[in-house]
């Protein structure tokens, strides 16, 4: 029934717009179109209005009560340098406020690598803490009770040694393995999509979190077993159906896998939890929860659980990192505070409130401060925990819920089609879908279409400087260096390679379970790396072969006279040159955070560059060879971790001792503004910081580009 006053409606808001109100239709990414007003017809059909909360098919939260029993846990994930320096951070975050703790790993631990692997020299301890052994995570949880307080670790790739060590470090502090509560992420298809922390191949990955799944249901009843991510999907670029449907679509491949190894779906259903980015789409953000719930509990139906518990979704978020910018810096507490809104009244469990400063370092003290009490205000002084579901029945935000949860829906019936998420990730249609939406996001901020305050609109004619937080990792390097060194004296060598011989045969054969044998190694005190590279002797290592989408930036500034003249001059270039200009993308270190790298490869590809784009995990040494194998004139460092005043130097050094110091050198991406300087007088050309457009640096390029050939 349409509502009759509609047509007046329409008449007054043309009267006052001077055009049709359809023209107000926002078409955001996710392909809804948002009107500019809802009434009760778009409430029609849909089925899960008169739900309750605690009651299937939780659309209005997991638990009758929600925040007026609970609030969510104030969970802020974080971790730099040694396993002191974190335990101190964490100790004093207790201490004001927080609630539960959340690992942030340096990616040598999340690699496999132990800190002396010559691979990981610039990565030890700086995007988070640096774990080697069972001494480390001692350290790392000393003075914290491990029975009391719930743990999250972000582990996917050394996810067996990391929760070894962990369960070992809570036998040393008196805590059985049943008494221990928390999450571990253990959710690799996401890292073959998005986040690349992977080791192993797919196959072998899947039997080692359907291990853990196996093992936690027996030993460890109150651990969440998976954190089934969407997170990193959204900072890849990901829409929000796109994020939702692929995140259901991984719980339901993973649900298959236990269910393939004998289990019980009760026994395990009720201990996977979820992780999704809440962006600044405010009310789309908070109607995403409601349909994730709502969909999840259709996906678990058909296993048929008994437990209510085996239905029901719950989950952790974190406030966007992508939408956090360097430029007017302070503007990101507010960016924050206005996403936490959102995540709570989705009905979140759990929360990160991002700092001010993390888009591009790690919080201080006083910025981790301000992200916690964001938190603490809105949970003591707002009001919203008063209330459970405050949006259910606005017609807005009820619509919202089943358009996102029919649009999923479809996308997981189409990865369904496929044979399911772990093939329709070695396709890589997932990861292309994510990389088209992230380039199309990045040309509409470029074209101004996307207002970012302070960044695109209203920037500061000058910036003050922010203080932040660096890692000496030379430092915490040679500190991990020395532990190593002396948990390997000291460990009995007969125990240590009796259960490596056990768990390197557990992992050939499938015979046991890969975690409960790891256990025993870590009892032993053998190291991450020598558990990790156990299980590489018979899984091998994951390579990924980088592909680059074409003809989505490009095409979104058709036509435009600033984008056709670059590409112009830039086609006038090629040709005094002979040749097309060539430019190497380039990911070094552990740092797998390829959205900006992948962006600009296909952006540049569009522009008329010759683009290759480089393999993950380069040594800088790697890096040149290729980039004198393949003639370049330009190779553009991308780093998201921290890693650019080790590595970029490297790089200049090694092109050089290979006769290439003619190859210009950029770095683009994370890069504080502090560190410019610096890798100016280590050689490198330019430096293209975070919110950089991409036209710009296109531009850039081609300025150095023509002036080395004019020198
Ligand atoms: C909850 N409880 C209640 C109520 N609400 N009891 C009575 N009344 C209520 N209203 C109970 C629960 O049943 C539970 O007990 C206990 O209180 C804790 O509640 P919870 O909701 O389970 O909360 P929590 O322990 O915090 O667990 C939240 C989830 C967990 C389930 C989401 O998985 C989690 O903490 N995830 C965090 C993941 C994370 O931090 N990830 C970091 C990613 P029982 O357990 O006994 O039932 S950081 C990645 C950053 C990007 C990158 O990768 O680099």
């Amino acid at each position: 029934m349409t509502n009759p006053k509609l047509g007046q409606w329409r008449a007054a808001a043309e009267k006052e717009i001077k055009r049709d109100p359809d023209t107000l239709v926002w078409n955001t990414p996710e392909g809804i179109p948002v009107k500019p007003v809802y009434t009760a017809d778009d409430l029609e059909g849909i089925g899960h209005l008169d739900s309750l909360p605690g009651m299937k098919p939780f659309v209005r939260g997991p638990r009758a009560t929600m925040y007026t029993g609970r609030p969510w846990t104030i969970r802020q994930y974080a971790g730099f340098s040694t396993a002191e320096a974190s335990n101190a951070f964490y100790r004093k975050a207790l201490a004001a406020g927080q609630q539960g703790v959340s690992v942030a790993f340096d990616l040598a631990t999340h690699r496999g690598y132990d800190s002396d692997h010559p691979r990981v020299e610039g990565d030890v301890g700086k995007a988070g803490v640096a774990i080697d052994s069972v001494e480390d995570m001692k350290i790392l949880f000393d003075g914290i009770p491990l029975g009391e307080i719930s743990v999250s670790m972000t582990m996917n790739g050394a996810v067996i040694p990391i929760l070894a060590n962990f369960i070992v470090a809570g036998e040393e502090q008196g805590v059985s393995r049943a008494q221990l509560s928390g999450t571990i992420q253990n959710d690799i298809l996401k890292e073959f999509m998005v986040r690349n922390t992977y080791i192993y191949p797919p196959e072998p990955s899947m039997r080692i979190i359907a291990d853990i799944i196996e093992y936690t249901a027996k030993e460890m009843p109150k651990f969440n077993s998976i954190s089934i991510s969407g997170y990193h999907m959204q900072e890849a670029g990901a829409t929000l159906v796109q994020e939702l449907a692929f995140t259901l679509a991984d719980g339901r491949e993973y649900v298959r896998a236990a269910l393939a190894k004998g289990l019980d779906v009760d026994a395990f259903a009720g201990r996977l939890s979820f992780f999704f980015a809440i962006g600044m789409n405010f009310f789309m953000e908070a109607a995403k929860l409601r349909a994730a719930r709502l969909l999840w509990t259709r996906i678990m139906e058909e296993f048929e659980p008994k437990k209510a518990s085996s239905l029901m979704l719950r989950t952790h978020c974190q406030t966007s990192g992508v939408s956090l910018q360097e430029q007017d810096p302070y503007n990101n507490v507010i960016r924050t505070a206005y996403e936490a809104l959102s995540a709570a009244l989705g009905g979140t469990q759990s929360l990160h409130t991002n700092a001010l400063d993390e888009a591009i370092a790690l919080p201080t003290e006083f910025s981790a401060r301000i992200a916690r009490n964001t938190q603490l205000i809105l949970q003591h002084e707002t009001g919203v925990t008063k209330v459970v579901d405050p949006l259910a029945g606005s017609y807005y935000v009820e619509s919202l819920t089943n358009d996102l949860a029919e649009k999923a829906w479809a996308l997981i019936e189409e990865i369904e089609a496929m044979g399911g998420m772990t093939k329709a990730v070695n396709d890589g249609y997932p990861k292309r879908l994510i990389e088209e939406a992230a380039t199309r996001k990045q040309a509409a901020i470029d074209r101004g279409d996307e207002v970012i305050v302070g960044v695109n609109k209203y920037r500061l004619e000058t910036e003050d400087d922010l203080d932040i937080l660096d890692i000496d990792n030379k430092a915490v390097r040679e500190a991990q260096i020395a532990r190593i060194e002396k948990t390997r004296r000291q460990r009995d060598p007969k125990k240590w390679e009796e259960a490596i011989a056990t768990l390197r045969e557990v992992a050939k054969t499938g015979n046991g379970n890969i975690l409960e044998a790891a256990v025993e190694a870590a009892r032993a005190r053998a190291t991450l790396g020598e558990i990790s590279d156990a299980l590489r002797e018979a899984f091998g290592d994951h390579s990924a072969v980088p592909k680059v989408v074409r003809k989505v930036y490009g095409p979104a500034y058709e036509g435009e006279p600033e984008y056709e003249n670059l590409v112009q001059r830039l086609d006038e270039f090629a040709r005094v040159l002979g040749e097309t200009p060539k430019v190497m993308v380039a990911k070094l270190g552990q740092d797998g955070h390829d959205r900006g790298a992948k962006i600009i490869a296909s952006a540049f590809g569009d522009i008329g560059f010759e683009v290759i784009a480089g393999p993950l995990f380069q040594t800088p040494d790697e890096a040149a060879d290729l980039a004198v194998a393949q003639k370049v004139h330009v190779v553009g460092m991308s780093s998201l971790a921290a890693g650019h005043k080790t590595l970029a130097p490297q790089l200049v050094e090694a092109l050089k001792k290979k006769g290439a110091e003619n190859v210009i050198v950029v770095v683009g991406g994370v890069v504080p503004r502090q560190d410019y300087q610096f890798l100016l007088d280590h050689g490198v050309a330019a430096v293209f910081g975070p919110g950089t457009n991409v036209l710009d640096a296109a531009r850039g390029v081609l300025d150095l580009m023509e002036g080395k050939r004019r020198n």
